[in-house]
């Protein structure tokens, strides 16, 4: 037979449990999180958002609007819950405007887990600036009409992504600082960044035309960069400041895989790749499998290493026929 009067102090102690457990959840850091979907639509609203940013937020974009300033990521979102800025309709992708071409970046991410999709990057010094920011995401963006290099993996920023993006027209104030994609920092900075820009990927990417330093430059002091699957463009390259090759390879550990690369008749590329020894230690087995280079002049390298670097080649491919690799480089 029940028995109410033994069963009511189970009945208070479940109630009980129940109002810890919900306090418990509403208690910061327990791991449930309330995520929050907020759309703006004026630059102020998106300064906002994205101060007060939480794991798991999504910002959105309105469609058609261009939002002028210099915008920063600044919060954290988690692997379970990364933070999410994109467009509403990634067919009509919104404009992030930076305050002009003489100073700044029109984004910023100093925060991590962030994934941001399906925007437009454009008029500043720098388009996308990551530092000390790890685990980001950055899909199917545009940077274009920058003044130095469009999007830079910065002073320990580690294990982020670009992917399915569209860099162009960068360099347009200083062509020889005019990377497409800048991974990590040279060693005049060493003192004040830090140069371990470890793991990070760039994969499935146009860049070019129009990108006047090199597409790619992976720094001395930066660790396991992953480029793979993209096209580059060498129209509008200029030569300065020593940019004479899709890609520049003075970090440890890199892979470059799957990439297209046409010279286009650009008189300034010397070389598909180069691996460059800047600091003893560094520029050290590179490996370079499964490109395909249209070199349409035959003393261009695929992969050039030169003194004191090492690299491995494995199934790349030129066309025409000509130089294929220099320096230390094992085939395999
Ligand atoms: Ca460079
Ligand atoms: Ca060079």
């Amino acid at each position: 037979m029940f028995n109410l009067k033994r069963s009511l102090p189970v009945a208070r102690l479940f109630v009980l449990a129940l109002i810890l457990t919900l306090f418990a959840a509403m208690a910061p850091g327990f791991g449930v999180v309330r995520a929050a979907t907020v759309t703006v639509d004026s630059s102020a609203e998106l300064m906002n958002a994205l101060a007060s940013a939480k794991p798991g937020d999504r910002i959105v974009l309105a469609s058609g609007i261009t939002f002028s300033g210099q915008f920063k990521a600044t919060a954290s979102g988690t692997a379970s819950a990364p933070i999410t800025l994109e467009s509403a309709d990634p067919s009509n992708k919104a404009v992030l405007k930076g305050n002009g071409t003489g100073s700044g970046y029109a984004l910023q991410i100093t925060g991590d887990y962030w994934n941001i999709r399906n925007v437009k990057v454009t008029n500043a010094q720098k388009g996308i600036m990551l530092d000390h920011a790890n685990h980001n995401l950055l899909d199917a963006v545009e940077v274009y009409q920058i003044v130095d290099e469009g999007v830079h993996f910065r002073d320990g920023s580690s294990y982020n992504t670009l992917q399915n993006s569209y860099i162009h027209d960068t360099g347009k104030g200083q062509p020889g600082f005019g990377e497409g994609v800048y991974v990590g920092s040279d060693k005049g900075k060493w003192s004040t960044i830090n140069p371990a820009s470890d793991y990070n990927r760039v994969v499935n990417n146009t860049i070019g035309p129009n990108v006047t330093a090199e597409h790619i430059d992976i720094k001395e002091g930066s660790t396991g960069t992953v480029v793979s699957g993209n096209i580059f463009d060498g129209r509008g390259m200029t030569g300065d400041n020593y940019a004479d090759s899709f890609i520049d390879v003075k970090g440890n550990d890199v892979t470059i895989s799957s990439n297209v690369g046409y010279r286009n008749g650009n008189e300034v590329i010397a070389d598909a790749f180069q691996v460059h020894q800047q600091v003893s230690g560094w520029g050290l087995n590179a490996d370079f499998n499964g490109n395909t280079l249209y070199l349409d002049n035959a003393s261009c390298y695929v992969v050039n290493a030169a003194s004191g670097t090492s690299a491995r080649a494995h199934n790349n491919i030129r066309s025409p026929k000509g130089n294929m690799y220099r320096g230390n480089v094992t085939q395999y």
